[in-house]
């Protein structure tokens, strides 16, 4: 049987501390819930899911790199990256794979500096404030996007 289509999921800084501080704004599932989240997600849409996450901006850079080659599409959450990262953005438009952005927040309700994100000119589509699902909601758009289901990836 042929390999399942591989999504790298990409999560930046601070998101290890998920589920640990500020449940207010960011709920009570951990990283690692989010993970089998997406597992489970992926596993029943026929995708399969490397999920990773860290706190140097390089180091995002080199796995969005890495998924040019690997990867058949990109969930990323940059985190705080989002608004500042210059590097994320030409990296993932210099990948040529369909991306979706993600927030676990509602980033509009939030303070200004949260309204603009340098991901989201490389993203087909941006998913905010709807928690971990939004991971999910992702890998299915994804999925479809591979299946040649919607537009193709600009
Ligand atoms: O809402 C999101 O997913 C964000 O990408 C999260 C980033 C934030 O800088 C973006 O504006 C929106 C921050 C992640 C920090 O996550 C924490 C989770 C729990 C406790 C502390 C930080």
């Amino acid at each position: 049987m042929a390999k399942p289509p591989l999504v790298f999921v990409l999560n930046g800084p601070n998101l290890n501390m998920l589920g640990q501080r500020q449940p207010k704004v960011y709920g009570r599932a951990t990283l690692a819930d989010v993970e089998k989240l997406c597992r489970t997600r992926a596993e029943a849409l026929g995708l399969a899911v490397d999920f990773r996450q860290s706190n140097l901006e390089g180091e995002l850079v080199g796995w969005v790199q890495e998924a040019r080659k690997a990867a058949a599409g990109i969930v990323i959450n940059a985190g705080a990256y989002t608004h500042t990262s210059v590097a994320i953005l030409d990296a993932l438009l210099t990948a040529e794979k369909p991306v979706i952005e993600v927030h676990i927040s509602n980033v509009f309700r939030r303070e200004s500096f949260r309204h603009h994100s340098y991901v989201s000119p490389a993203a087909i589509g941006v998913i905010v404030g709807l928690g971990p699902l939004g991971y999910a909601l992702a890998l299915e758009a994804l999925a479809d996007q591979l299946r040649g289901g919607r537009r193709k990836a600009r």
